[in-house]
């Protein structure tokens, strides 16, 4: 049976593989996204180190010169008008000078330096061989420097992420009031590729995908300029500043392996968890919110987003937000894989993409943090949780936390590296 389900995974990896990278799904996502990249290469270290290595090292080729790693890496092998907003939107502003390869503008959550140094430390002699954390080490630096020089807009010291798209947590709820304030263009001026390949219950509303449309156009008009005055959208994220303080640390390691000085990520990381604490996390919920950065008030819907932090070493609220984890909200280790939003709210919605049901990428994240802070048990239940999952549902893109039914696409990467991870 876990053969059978780790050799469905991994021909699903070798048939979304595309010459150096891997699409998150045929027909849905015909191009490189960048945190998937991440999950997938964290599969992919099981199967060829060679492969996991170039998951990465093809993303970060396309990296811009001020440091950021781009949402998506458009292939010019599909049709410009398979997936919306294709390369035509972002327009030559976006066109990489060496490359020529046309990228989004927009960024994704930094889970980049955690699989970086998985991927190295699976298998150290190729690494080595091929040069792979000398490589990707000071890009990976830069990376972090973009995030923490341009996108702290509020001066607090935490990253913003400045479009829905930004957080990977697109249509979440903790978006709803920022996002009310965006002007949507009208839908009847962009054909939304999505719909094709999906039931319209799934994914994101048309008024969405209007205010989406709008963030994007507008940061691409301005030349991708980061201020707080020109983001009309821009939130503290827990997610994504979890990520980015648990990947200084990763840093660090690599940066101890190089030969290279530590220490300033681990101050980064303490820092970034400070304000974590400071700013993000309610003590009466035990959980973390995101942060309007224009209202600097807390956008208070319980999101598995603020579960996340689980994965930051050291954070001092470890039992709070396991209390919460396993509670009504959540109900971790008692359904098969973890909700993406609150199962008791009003809004909840369990086929609708990121405002109900339960993905595999998250699951993973609060899976790898749970061993992190050595609470083996609950890790392995979860475990087994997302596993049973995938049984029943197959590798899709997510699935119904309380039925088990499977939505979105299917033979999904990250579902099936998620699984090819956790089955070793
Ligand atoms: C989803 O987002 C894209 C836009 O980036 C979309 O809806 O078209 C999200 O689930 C995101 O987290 C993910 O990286 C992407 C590709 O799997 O799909």
């Amino acid at each position: 049976m876990t053969d059978d389900l780790a050799r469905r995974a991994r021909r699903i990896l070798l048939a979304n593989w595309r010459r150096g990278f891997t699409v998150p799904a045929q027909g849905l996502y015909p191009h490189q996204w960048s945190w998937d990249s991440a999950f997938i290469a964290l599969g992919l270290r099981h199967l060829s180190a060679v492969r996991a290595q170039r998951e990465l090292e093809s993303l970060f080729g396309a990296q811009w010169a001020d440091g950021r790693v781009p949402q998506i890496v458009f292939n010019p092998a599909v049709p410009a008008d398979a997936y919306f907003p294709g390369p035509d939107f972002w327009g030559p502003g976006a066109r990489h000078a060496e490359t020529g390869l046309v990228t989004s503008g927009l960024v994704q959550p930094p889970v980049h330096a955690l699989a970086a140094w998985e991927v190295h430390r699976a298998d150290p002699v190729t690494s080595e061989r091929r040069g792979f954390l000398r490589r990707l080490y000071p890009r990976l630096r830069r990376w972090h420097d973009y995030l923490l020089d341009r996108r702290d807009l509020g001066g607090s010291g935490l990253v913003c992420v400045i479009h829905p798209w930004e957080s990977g947590l697109d249509n979440s709820p903790s978006w709803d009031e920022p996002l009310g304030r965006v002007l949507p263009v009208s839908a009847a001026t962009f054909v939304r590729r999505d719909l094709g390949h999906t039931g319209a219950g799934e994914r994101p509303t048309d008024l969405d995908y209007g205010r989406y449309v709008r963030l994007a156009a507008d940061y691409r008009d301005a030349g991708f300029a980061d201020t707080l005055g020109g983001a009309a959208f821009a939130v503290e994220d827990p997610l994504t500043n979890a990520l980015l303080s648990a990947g200084e640390t990763a840093l660090a390691a690599m940066a101890g392996e190089l030969g290279a000085d530590p220490a300033p990520h681990h101050e980064r990381a303490a820092a970034l968890t400070s304000s974590l604490m400071d700013l993000l996390y309610d003590p009466g919920e035990g959980l973390f919110f995101a942060r309007d950065a224009h209202t600097k008030s807390l956008l208070r819907k319980r999101t598995v987003g603020g579960l996340v932090p689980l994965i930051v070493p050291g954070l001092p609220v470890v039992e709070e937000l396991l209390k919460t984890a396993r509670g009504e909200h959540f109900r971790l280790g008692e359904l098969s894989p973890i909700p993406s939003y609150d199962l008791t709210a009003p809004d909840f919605e369990p086929a609708r993409y990121w405002r109900g049901p339960s993905w595999f990428n998250t699951g993973w994240l609060i899976w790898h943090g749970l061993r992190g802070q050595r609470h083996a048990q609950l890790a392995g239940r979860l475990r087994d949780g997302m596993l049973d999952a995938i049984r029943l549902a197959g590798f899709r893109e997510y699935v119904d936390p309380l039925s088990g039914t499977g939505h979105g696409s299917d033979d999904f990467s990250w579902t099936a590296a998620v699984a090819i991870d956790l089955l070793e």
